[in-house]
């Protein structure tokens, strides 16, 4: 898949205010700050598509961005934002989950999560998508900031971690774009 073009098309307060033309949709799940707009800038080829934060913020919307008028990327809000740990939970008390149990739509869900450390908020969404059966990937952000010698035994620590199948986990970087091949394979299985 090569994307060609991509555009804001709303933001979501209240789950009546989702499109319904029906369009396939891609989510965006992960803790606040791990590269979520980033990475919906860079596969995108488009930086002033989604805002990225200098400082994590309480979204609690869902963004929708119509890519090659043939599906729509949706950013969720980050979660982990907060000290304590009450945040994973609210965060499965909110319209979130709702969207996430509920929509037809929705075909995939890609976690972000950073290369180079799992977060105990990021194992409670893995688990989640996992016991709700739903269909996701889990994507390793800044790949950047590993050296090289490193991507082998994170990649095994982070499969290990999150117990996924070995093909369920992609690394990426929006700064270099090297794991792009890959991820946009992917979509096109999606959408085909
Ligand atoms: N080095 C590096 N920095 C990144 C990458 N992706 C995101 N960042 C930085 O991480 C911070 C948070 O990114 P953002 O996309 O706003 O995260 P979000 O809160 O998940 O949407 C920003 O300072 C980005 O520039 C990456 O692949 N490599
Ligand atoms: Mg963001």
């Amino acid at each position: 898949m090569i994307i060609k073009n991509s555009f804001y098309k709303l933001t979501a307060v209240n789950l009546k205010d989702l499109p319904k033309d029906g369009l396939p949709e891609v989510a965006f799940a992960g803790r606040s700050n791990v590269g979520k707009s980033s990475f919906i800038n860079s596969i995108s080829n488009n930086n002033h598509l989604a805002r990225v934060s200098k400082t994590p913020g309480k979204t609690i919307t869902l963004n929708y961005y119509l890519i090659n008028n043939e599906f729509y990327f949706v950013d969720m809000p980050g979660y982990g934002y907060a000290k304590r740990g009450m945040e994973s939970l609210e965060f499965f008390n909110t319209k979130t989950d709702v969207y996430l149990k509920e929509r037809k739509e929705l075909k995939l869900v890609l976690l972000l999560v950073d290369s180079r450390q799992i977060t105990e908020d990021d194992k409670l969404m893995n688990n989640y998508l996992k016991e709700m059966g739903i269909n996701y990937l889990v994507i390793a952000t800044k790949l950047d900031k590993l050296k090289r010698n490193e991507i082998k035994p994170r990649f095994s620590a982070i499969v290990n971690e999150l117990e996924l199948e070995s093909d369920k986990l992609l690394f990426y970087s929006s700064l270099t774009k090297e794991g792009k091949e890959a991820i946009l394979s992917k979509f096109d299985e999606l959408i085909n």
